[in-house]
């Protein structure tokens, strides 16, 4: 089954709580970035939990226990999941996977952004990412819905990794990356839609249809 990820990146707890509790049955998780949890506070993560699991987009990338550290705050607020950059390196990458570990949850890397930028420096490195959060066991990556032809050569070297996919809608990414992920993650294309629900409900089958 192929999931369909809603990424809140509003700035107001209570417009994220909103759209949460209108959406909730229509999305497998939650994903919350800086915006929501540096204007709602990370409380928020537990708040959300309440509805649907959260996956904490921190993207982390620092020295390994620092690395760690912000990943246990995630954790110890619900988070069922966090993202961290594969760039940090491995030590970086597996102290927070050890900390997934201890607390039973998930650890998502980041190949190569979505956006342009991600073609100028990240995209020279991003198969050797994939093949390092491999072999230290990490549960998935975050791969591009942006460039489909990167994503299948991500795809041919993540092998059984789960590979989640943004970039669908608002950065132009299509939904042909269901081919080759796992699932998407879209904010804008729906929190900014006109009609929110009636936005999700198209994703929810397109990701439903492919999944069968
Ligand atoms: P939107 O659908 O509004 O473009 O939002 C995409 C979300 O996915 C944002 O939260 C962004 O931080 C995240 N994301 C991304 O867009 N590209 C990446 O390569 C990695 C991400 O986490």
């Amino acid at each position: 089954m192929k999931e369909f990820i809603l990424a809140l990146d509003v700035e107001e707890r209570r417009i994220a709580l909103k759209i949460a509790e209108e959406l909730g049955d229509l999305v497998d998780r939650f994903k919350v970035n800086y915006p929501l949890i540096l204007s709602s506070g990370i409380g928020i993560i537990s708040e959300l939990s309440e509805i649907k699991p959260v996956i904490a987009d921190l993207k982390i990338a620092d020295v390994p226990h620092i690395s760690a550290r912000i990943a246990e705050i995630a954790f110890r607020n619900d988070a069922k999941a966090v993202i961290a950059h594969g760039f940090a390196g491995s030590d970086s990458l597996k102290a927070v996977f050890n900390v997934a570990k201890r607390f039973g949850g998930e650890l998502y890397v980041v190949t190569e952004l979505s956006s342009p930028g991600g073609e100028e420096f990240m995209n020279k490195f991003s198969l050797e990412i994939v093949k390092k959060a491999k072999e230290i066991g990490c549960q998935g990556l975050i791969a591009p819905a942006t460039r489909i032809e990167r994503l299948k050569e991500i795809k041919e070297v993540a092998g059984e990794m789960k590979i989640l996919c943004p970039g669908v809608g608002a950065q132009g990414g299509s939904l042909e990356a269901l081919r080759f992920a796992d699932g998407i993650i879209v904010g804008r294309s729906i929190y900014e839609a006109e009609n929110p629900r009636k936005e999700a409900k198209k994703l929810r089958e397109y990701v439903q249809a492919y999944s069968v």
